[in-house]
């Protein structure tokens, strides 16, 4: 069925009447007094039903099938809203709309009432979203694991220009998607000792005391693949106390020590840690992933037993994928089940333990590398530590063994780092425990192989390996742009649907067509009016919808250069201040992204934004031709209402920082011409879509580390030979946009001058002139809108359903189910 076709009039009874039944018996309402929010329950209620029959059949399936099954070990999962997603992928949305409307209700209007699940930070969380989708519709036998936070990533306002951080809570009102399973818990330990106890049969066996223990309660949400393909579960753990309360400290009148030990182990799944990891260092992040990862395994261990199966065929019978070093703790936490609990030789368990896991990397910036503190591992996981020791000094004999002495390559290798606070090395420790390690663009990958683990490397030449990053084009295309995918059906079938990665070719053709040309052009306008109005209801700022929508949104990073973007708008702007007759592109600049609540640089850079916007939106000689927003709240619906509206993508980090990107092939299959560097995934996508279709500028990877090596590196050539950049800086450091404060940007224009970590004056002029032919080209609307179409055109290959398949095929060895 197409997205828009006419449903079947006995199915818009059948679900006209789930949604009643349920608005009465579930959610205790008449129709007459039901409030929207009510009508969204009993909707979401409603869709669940059919996910359930999928999820038992699918669940049966398995069973029965004995297929090997994958778990997905994240500590992030960031869903964003789901009604839609459900009932599009269960091919119900039209089915859901036609029955609303005979009810009076406006599906558009209650979807709005779903809060964005934002259990995750940025990239790597969504990814996991992504993937989670497309394992489903692949009938991958899949589990997610996680946390289920009772508070998201924090809701972001701007109050004069700066960045407030507050609670989210996604909860309040319940979550109609999951399922409560107080039955299946576990019990998780921390602290105590190590004893050394009797093993039966005279030898000695170590065994962990625990002085601590909370309990992980899970709680499930079906995830339902396109055209209702299989229904696989998300499993977030919740922390609960053993015992909620101390009734002898209550009796004794002492009610916040009664609940004290509570509060304390509840804590653990009580908020995501909003930094994308810098300021994790506190033993709070730790016990989080030792809680999720110890409660993931006994789970998978308890499933895997259950079907009979032994223990030394796990590897057989599941895969489990670590998301980044978060749950890295799995290596040593498996060796203990195996070794500790079941009396497995420690060879054996080794064997079994590298076999079975493999480690996702997502990004190489040293302050963004997990490491513990010995000392810290030794106090909360005692065993762990013993643990790891072991793991190293067998790695390391090994080593000895072939003949391998060289004191830095050991050093290099070793899990644990000496220094001023000795720590262990969360990457080491995953790359040592996997049988497989890889990065999620090719150019991240090879990075991987000669910077962070290159001695790894040269170890264990096979184990590092590229699966290049996707995103899923159900959510992407289809839900965030059906006017879009409406064009894509009628010009190349249906099929485009089911097999959009092959059949997204074919547009290239219709590119050709001026009619079709058209249309591509209108659906975008009528994207732009929308997002255009969006921005009027929130910011109270007028953008014109016929101008350029220029697009950065994501985390608010120096390694991004969102100030490259900015110095270019300040530019850009006394440029026609000097000048306006000369101009004839008008431009929207449009920003959002959080940024981490200590991370202060990226705080004044949001700063920094909105003191733009208000100088340049305020000045009547640039009207017209320049305005500059700042969204706040970015999240998952707000890209998916900005990335159809976007013109222009800007995807410009320092090349070699950005391990791929996701949000650059997000923009593209939506038509958005990319300006960007030669970074992350944006090499790949160049060779599919080709430079004249992309603008690319700037330093490469290679030749930032030549810089680098080059040493001190004084930006004052740069500036000297670019009075545009010069002009700009001047501006910012002398108070023209802060005239409240202007000193406020002597210290950021100072870093740039003298330090100039990401290269935002070197590349500042190639910038320049990239911008230079974006207006060339807008200018020659035939042209951008060819361009645009072979965007889309050609980036079907960045579906996750490709990255997925790769995984399946050649790290899991589970083979896709039928299709
Ligand atoms: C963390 C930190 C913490 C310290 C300051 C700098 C910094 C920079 C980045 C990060 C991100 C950690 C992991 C992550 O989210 N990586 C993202 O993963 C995406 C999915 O693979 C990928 O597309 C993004 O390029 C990558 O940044």
């Amino acid at each position: 069925m197409a997205l828009d076709s006419i449903p079947d009039q006995s199915e818009v009874e059948t679900f006209k009447h789930a949604v009643l039944t349920r608005l009465r018996y579930a959610v205790g309402k008449d129709p007459a007094d039901a409030y929207d929010h009510d009508w969204f329950e009993a909707v979401a209620l409603a869709a669940r039903k059919y996910q359930v029959d999928g999820w038992e059949e699918t669940t049966r399936t398995i069973d029965r099938s004995q297929r090997k099954r994958v778990y997905y070990l994240s500590l992030e999962f960031l869903i964003g809203r789901l009604l839609i997603d459900n009932l599009s992928n269960l091919g119900l949305l039209e089915v859901a709309r036609q029955a609303l409307s005979e009810l009076g209700v406006d599906l558009e209007r209650i979807r709005l009432l779903e809060p964005d699940a934002a259990l995750g930070n940025g990239g790597l969380g969504r990814l996991a979203a992504c993937f989670m989708e497309s394992m489903a519709t692949l009938d991958i036998p899949a589990h997610g694991y996680g946390i289920r936070y009772e508070h998201g990533l924090f809701k972001q306002t701007v109050a004069d220009g700066w960045q407030q951080e507050h609670t989210e809570t996604w909860l309040d009102f319940g979550n109609p998607w999951e399922f409560e399973r107080p039955e299946c818990s576990y019990t998780i330990g921390f602290g105590g000792s190590v004893l050394s106890e009797d093993d039966g049969s005279g030898g000695q066996r170590l065994c962990w005391e625990p002085l601590e223990r909370v309990r992980a309660v899970a709680y499930d949400m079906p995830i339902v693949g396109w055209r209702n393909a299989s229904v696989n579960t998300l499993r977030l753990w919740r922390a609960r106390a053993e015992e909620t309360l101390r009734l002898d400290r209550f009796n004794a009148g002492d009610y916040l020590g009664a609940v004290a030990d509570t509060v304390r182990a509840e804590s653990i799944s009580r908020v995501l840690y909003p930094a994308d990891s810098t300021e994790a260092g506190q033993e709070l992040r730790l016990r989080q992933e030792y809680f999720f990862v110890c409660a993931s395994l006994q789970d998978l261990m308890q499933r895997h037993l259950g079907h009979g199966e032994e223990v030394h065929s796990l590897p057989r019978q599941a895969a489990i994928q670590l998301n980044d070093t978060h749950p890295a703790i799995a290596v040593a936490e498996l060796m203990r089940l195996l070794v500790d609990e079941r009396g497995l030789e420690w060879d054996e368990a080794w064997g079994l333990t590298v076999a079975t896991l493999s480690y996702t990397n997502h990004t190489l910036l040293p302050e963004a590398l997990e490491s513990w503190p010995v000392g810290l591992m030794e106090r909360l996981l005692p065993r762990h530590m013993q643990i790891i020791y072991l793991i190293n000094a067998f790695h390391i004999d090994a080593l000895r063994a072939k003949d391998i002495h060289d004191f830095d390559l050991l050093r290099a290798v070793s899990l644990i780092e000496e220094g001023h606070g000795r720590r262990v090395r969360m990457g080491n420790l995953a790359f040592l425990g996997c049988h497989s390690v890889n990065g999620v663009s090719a150019l991240h990958t090879e990075l991987m192989r000669e910077t962070v683990f290159r001695e790894l490397h040269r170890l264990y030449p096979n184990r590092i390996s590229n699966k290049t990053n996707g995103v899923t084009f159900r959510r992407w295309l289809f839900q965030a742009n059906p006017e879009l995918t409406a064009l894509l059906v009628d010009t190349l079938g249906e099929e485009v649907l089911d097999d959009p990665e092959n059949r997204l070719r074919d547009f290239a053709a219709h590119a050709e067509k001026s009619s079709v040309r058209q249309r591509f052009a209108q659906q975008r306008r009528n994207a732009k009016e929308r997002l255009a109005q969006l921005i009027e209801e929130n910011l109270a700022i007028r953008v014109d919808p016929d101008a350029l929508f220029d697009v950065h949104i994501k985390r608010i990073h120096e390694y991004k250069r969102q100030l490259l973007n900015l110095l270019h708008t300040v530019a850009l702007y006394q440029d026609i201040r000097n000048d306006p007759a000369t101009h004839r592109v008008p431009r929207v600049k449009i920003f959002a992204g959080k940024a981490a609540p200590s991370y202060q640089q990226a705080k004044l850079i949001i700063k920094l934004a909105n003191d733009i916007s208000r100088m340049v939106n305020g000045d009547p000689t640039v009207r017209g031709l320049l305005k500059v927003v700042f969204i706040p709240n970015y999240n998952v619906s707000l890209a998916e209402s900005i990335i159809p509206a976007a013109d222009l993508s800007e995807q410009i980090s320092t090349a070699g920082l950005e391990a791929s990107g996701t949000s650059n092939m997000k923009f593209a299959l939506n038509g958005a011409l990319t300006i960007g560097t030669l970074d992350g995934a944006n090499v790949e996508m160049c060779e599919r879509i080709g430079p004249d279709n992309m603008f690319i500028f700037g330093l490469k990877a290679q030749q930032v580390e030549a810089r680098k090596r080059a040493g001190e590196l004084s930006m004052q050539h740069e500036i000297a030979a670019s009075p545009r950049l010069e002009e700009a800086l001047i501006a910012l450091g002398t108070g023209v946009f802060s005239p409240d404060d202007p000193q406020r940007y002597v210290a950021l224009v100072d870093s740039l001058r003298y330090d100039d970590r990401f290269m935002v004056c070197t590349d500042f002029d190639a910038y320049w002139d990239a911008q230079e032919r974006v207006e060339q080209l807008w200018q020659k609307p035939a042209r951008w809108w060819k361009a645009s179409m072979l965007n889309t055109s050609r980036v079907g290959w960045f579906s996750s359903d490709r990255t997925i398949r790769e995984y399946a095929e050649e790290i899991w060895k589970v083979p896709p189910g039928e299709e």
